[in-house]
């Protein structure tokens, strides 16, 4: 297992900087992810150090305004697409929280940057850093209206591809659910990011490939 050596102090920075910068419930959020993060990450053989410091800045740029949002992307060269803009506080928080935790908070080590990067939409061929991650954030304690929480929070610590997979059929459905309507591209939420149906369609395939052999 590659080591990552993290101070207390830096981490204690980082906490005091998401406190600064988050509202209230959003940091409380935070705190809960970064250590759900860390207990899988212990379970299955990822360095905790590195999933509680993903956790702790997956959100940082969560509380700013959506046109904040797009105005760090056009400052940066950060591409943002059609998707994005129709949603730029779901979708856009995770590639600038991305960014942030690179420039600001001076992460380099580019698992925990991607980890950040796709904790929203997920990606096909994920790192187990940015599974955890994307799990983390839907299993987290202070989470209460997902569906199948209790039989999803069991099987993260055993099963990181079934999860990840479960989660994103219920996201889906979940995104579809408040149109209504299966083939409605115009979502209330914004529509579905061709990532989020991409990751789904290759996880999709490879747990049937995988029950295959
Ligand atoms: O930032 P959090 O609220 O902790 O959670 P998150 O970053 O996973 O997701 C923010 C929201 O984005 C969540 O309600 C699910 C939603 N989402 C995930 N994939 C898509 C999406 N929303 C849209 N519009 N399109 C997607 O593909
Ligand atoms: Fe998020
Ligand atoms: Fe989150």
């Amino acid at each position: 297992m590659k080591t990552l050596e993290i101070k207390t102090t830096d981490l204690k920075k980082l906490r005091k900087a998401m406190e600064k910068e988050l509202n209230a419930k959003r940091y409380e959020h935070t705190l809960s992810v970064a250590y759900t993060a860390a207990s899988l990450a212990m379970v299955h053989g990822v360095e905790p150090s590195k999933a509680l410091i993903a956790g702790m800045l997956h959100d940082c740029a969560k509380c700013l305004s959506n046109k904040k949002l797009i105005s760090i992307c056009e400052k940066n060269d950060l591409p943002v697409s059609e998707t994005e803009l129709q949603n730029p506080a779901a979708l856009l928080h995770a590639k600038v929280g991305s960014f942030l935790a690179k420039e600001e908070y001076k992460i380099e080590d580019e698992d925990i940057l991607n980890a950040i990067r796709y904790h929203t939409t997920g990606r096909p061929n994920m790192s187990e850093l940015e599974k955890i991650l994307y799990i983390a954030d839907y299993i987290e304690p202070g989470r209460k209206h997902a569906s199948n929480l209790p039989m999803i929070r069991r099987m993260a610590f055993r099963d990181l591809d079934g999860t990840l997979f479960k989660i994103l059929e219920d996201t889906l459905s979940y995104l579809h659910s408040v149109s209504g309507h299966l083939d409605d591209k115009a979502l209330k939420t914004g529509p579905l990011d061709p990532m989020t149906q991409e990751t789904y369609n290759y996880y999709k395939k490879s747990l049937r490939k995988g029950q295959n052999e």
